[in-house]
């Protein structure tokens, strides 16, 4: 297959930098975006002034009053952000059509579609990392890779401010000492026991065969296998996609049971699966969000390298990101959901997992008995949890609430 060539390119301490541009003044100080310190909530971003004394997103404002109070905290502002954002991929879209919009400050281009039209590839990257910093006043960072997984490590790697690229028949020197945590796959609790098997590089993974990651982290395993060599086809996915798709339920009175919320999700994910078949959409990104009875919310997602549509897959996936947020908690919860984002059209042809005709035949066929007969006259029965759940919704009157597709 012909190497691709995919651009990643993130904007450096994004709001913070904005900020800067907007206030001279605040130059070669520490930002702080998100709020006052005295304010709750969490800071959106820090400048690297303020990452030097701890300060980083997602940390609350206090606290990160308490490390740096000689810090500017300041609101923000996110239409003034949104319209640089906008004005990054106009710059972008003129380079290719296949871009995607990763997030607000986060692009991928894939020039191998455009390749002839480039007299020099590495010459047309750094131009395009030039023009977006002339246009925008602010620095980015940009890695170019032979997919996306490679492209984004590299932008990780060129922050702040630089360019990196994997080049043909370097990705595994790239690879071998990058620290395990930067694979997306990897969370605090594989972190954890990676360490334990005094894992701590990518390169050291590559010693664990494929049935051992499997066996230690169930289907994130695969992934992690397939992350650790820096294998990846996900698509630079154009816009006519949704962003994402979710079913979520808010139930008229707190739930605590775990069997009875687990039965839900599992309700949920067959819901989500049925949009993403109607779609012929798969998933990279399986996110669960739950809202205790005080309202706090939290979300936890997993980043699939093989997109997922089925509903047993995802419900696997959500089933164990959902028991991650809620074990042991004494709060109820007044919301589960289930979201698939990072979605693609096709699925990419795996080397490890045979593709499952059958299974999607499956799929096909529930799809037309519920067409006819409605949603609730096939049940997707998990391991007894499911059978009393139709009965104990129309008991309890639950409302579903969404069936949201976010563009
Ligand atoms: P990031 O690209 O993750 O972070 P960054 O641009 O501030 O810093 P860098 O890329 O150099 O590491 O996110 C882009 C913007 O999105 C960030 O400036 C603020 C916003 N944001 C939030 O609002 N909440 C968050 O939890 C994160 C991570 C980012
Ligand atoms: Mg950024």
């Amino acid at each position: 297959m012909k190497r691709r060539c995919i651009v990643h390119i993130d904007i450096d301490a994004f709001f913070a930098a904005v900020e800067e541009l907007l206030n001279p003044s605040l130059k070669g100080k520490p930002v702080i975006v998100g709020g006052l310190p005295h304010e709750r909530g969490v800071a959106s971003t820090a400048n690297y002034e303020a990452r030097k004394y701890g300060v980083h997103s997602g940390m609350p404002l206090a606290k990160a009053y308490r490390l740096c109070p000689q810090g500017v905290f300041v609101r923000g502002n996110y239409q003034v952000y949104s319209a640089f954002s906008k004005k990054m991929f106009s710059v972008l879209a003129q380079y290719t059509p296949d871009l995607e919009e990763a997030s607000l400050d986060e692009a991928y281009l894939d020039l191998t579609r455009c390749r002839t039209l480039y007299s020099s590839l590495p010459h047309t990257v750094q131009e395009i990392k030039n023009r977006v910093e002339k246009q925008l006043g602010i620095r980015v960072s940009v890695g170019v890779g032979p997919n996306k997984l490679l492209a984004k490590l590299a932008t990780n790697k060129a922050k702040p401010g630089g360019l990196v690229d994997v080049q043909p028949g370097r990705e595994e020197e790239f690879l071998k000492d990058l620290s395990i945590e930067t694979l997306p796959g990897i969370g605090p609790k594989a972190q954890v026991i990676l360490r334990m098997l005094n894992i701590h590089k990518i390169g050291d993974l590559w010693g664990l065969p494929r049935t051992t990651l499997r066996s230690l982290f169930g289907l994130n395993g695969e992934e992690l296998f397939l992350q650790s060599r820096g294998i990846d086809s996900r698509p630079v996915s154009m816009a006519s996609i949704p962003k994402s798709i979710s079913r979520e339920t808010t139930f008229p009175e707190d739930l605590w049971d775990r069997r009875l919320l687990l039965a839900h999700m599992a309700y949920l994910c067959d819901r989500l699966a049925l949009s993403l078949r109607k779609g012929r959409l798969f998933a990279h990104i399986i996110e669960v969000k739950v809202r205790y009875s005080d309202f706090k919310t939290e979300v936890r997602r997993r980043l699939l390298i093989m997109p997922r549509q089925d509903m047993g897959e995802i419900f696997k996936i959500a089933q164990e990101l959902f028991l991650q947020l809620y074990s042991g908690s004494r709060l109820s919860l007044r919301l589960v959901g289930v979201k698939a984002s990072d979605l693609v059209r096709t699925r990419p042809l795996s080397l490890f997992e045979p593709y499952s005709e059958r299974r999607e035949r499956l799929g096909a066929a529930v799809d037309q008995v519920r067409e006819k007969y409605g949603f609730g006259s096939l049940l997707t029965v998990r391991e007894g949890m499911l059978e009393n759940l139709y009965g104990f919704e129309k008991q309890r009157g639950f409302v579903l609430k969404t069936a949201s597709l976010t563009k």
